[in-house]
């Protein structure tokens, strides 16, 4: 897979191209690049923003550095060119989950579009749709300065999908959310720790009954904390 993020604080990446990603990357399975979008601008002081027409507080993202980054990028330059999807993290987009990086983990060629301050010139979206498939799409309902850490958990959320950079397959099916449920408690050595005890049937060898307790909790945890889990 292909990943492209755009951004005007590139070293906010640096972070994830170390461990779990560096080493898909290194092995080919993922060509991970981050590009500043200052290189796509022209003038003396490399400008990405600007009033917004309308008036209003603040300043909005100008279209001119993001057409050209968008037409270089959503070119992969191979023979059998495939439309990329493009993905604007946005406040206003459909929230992002476990469903989604399973559906974006498919994909030959992700971009994702940074946005700073007021955000990107509406333009800039319906151009990009005829460049490839385009979502909108929001970490959370809260709100951020932009999109670059957005796409960080994107980017972190998808890329351990891919086969090959997660070593152990079995551990991706048993994780929170993939099953619908939350995680199970999990304890290590020492047995007793500051007069607390980890579960006994942890250490019974009875792998069938902890199978059952460990699936138990879940289930209770999940009504406890996040009961909109179980709703459907
Ligand atoms: C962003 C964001 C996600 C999330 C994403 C992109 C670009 C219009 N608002 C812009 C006004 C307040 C400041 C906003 C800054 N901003 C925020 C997000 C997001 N994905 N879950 N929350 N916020 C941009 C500019």
């Amino acid at each position: 897979m292909r990943i492209d993020v755009v951004s005007i604080f590139p070293s906010y990446f640096d972070g994830l191209t170390l461990s779990l990603l560096g080493k898909a990357r290194d092995s080919g399975i993922l060509d991970l690049t981050v590009r500043d979008l200052r290189d796509w601008t022209h003038d003396r002081h490399r400008t990405v923003d600007d009033t917004p027409y309308g008036g209003g507080a603040g300043m909005v993202m100008k279209p001119e550095p993001w057409g050209a980054a968008l037409d270089e990028l959503a070119h992969s330059g191979e023979p059998g060119d495939t439309r990329p999807t493009i993905i604007f993290p946005s406040p206003a987009g459909e929230v992002f989950t476990q469903a989604t990086a399973r559906d974006l983990a498919t994909r030959d060629h992700l971009i994702f579009g940074c946005g700073r301050y007021e955000g990107i010139d509406e333009r800039v979206f319906e151009y990009a749709a005829d460049l490839g498939e385009v979502r909108l799409i929001s970490l959370g309902d809260y709100v951020l300065n932009g999109g670059e850490v957005a796409v960080m958990a994107m980017v972190e959320a998808i890329g351990r999908l891919i086969p090959g950079v997660v070593g152990n397959p079995e551990s991706l099916v048993e994780e929170s959310h993939e099953d619908g449920l939350l995680e199970y408690p999990s304890y290590t050595k020492p047995s007793v720790w500051r007069d607390r005890e980890v579960p006994p049937i942890l250490l019974s060898g009875n792998h069938r009954a902890i199978a059952d307790w460990r699936r138990e909790q879940q289930l209770e945890r999940t009504r406890r904390r996040r009961p909109d889990l179980l709703d459907d």
